[in-house]
């Protein structure tokens, strides 16, 4: 059971599911959501439309992955950052707890994800490491889960050493 970082675009990283730090509306976006969508292809919204009516803050839903290298997305949502007072912490834990549970009630035993919230949304990521790796400890901890590895996908070396020292 392990939890690891590397330097990757996250759409070409297989697992059995893929995280996606998408917004409320789950109307597709820019980011690491832009780049899930154009290398899914339709499916994905498609099916995000048909089901869904938007997701809270804090929270996750599950779609088919249409052409990316896994089973499932999980649509995760993040919080913005204000200034750190308004309980963006706990959201951020939430939306990844929530993602992880659904990989996990899914069947995956691997799962890939960015780090939520620290690119549009602006929350620090010398704060949003810890609580990433917490979580992901804490999912692969439970009794019975099929989650046997999380791997987070960070888009640039000072992201990476971040989730890296964290680690650590
Ligand atoms: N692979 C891995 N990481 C990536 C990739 C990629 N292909 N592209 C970006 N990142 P962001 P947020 C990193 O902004 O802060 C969207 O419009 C990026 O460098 O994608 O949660 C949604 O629709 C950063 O470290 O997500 C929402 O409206 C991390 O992914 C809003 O942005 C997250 O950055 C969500 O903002």
């Amino acid at each position: 059971m392990s939890v690891r970082a590397i330097r990757a675009d996250i759409t070409t990283v297989a697992a059995d599911a893929m995280v996606n730090a998408a917004n409320q509306h789950l109307a597709g976006g820019g980011g690491v959501d832009g780049a899930i969508h154009r290398a899914g292809g339709r499916e994905i919204m498609t099916e995000l439309s048909e089901r869904y009516h938007g997701c809270a803050t804090g929270s996750a839903v599950i779609t088919c992955a249409g052409r990316l290298p896994t089973r499932h997305v999980i649509h995760a949502v993040g919080p913005r950052w204000r200034d750190g007072e308004h309980g963006e912490p706990e959201q951020l834990r939430s939306a990844y707890r929530r993602a992880f549970k659904l990989a996990a009630e899914n069947g995956a035993q691997t799962v890939v994800s960015p780090s939520i919230s620290t690119g549009i949304y602006g929350f620090p990521i010398v704060r949003a490491a810890p609580i990433a790796i917490e979580e992901a400890r804490a999912a692969l901890a439970i009794a019975e889960t099929p989650l046997r590895e999380v791997t987070f996908a960070l888009f640039s070396d000072a992201d990476l050493a971040e989730f890296e020292s964290a680690l650590a």
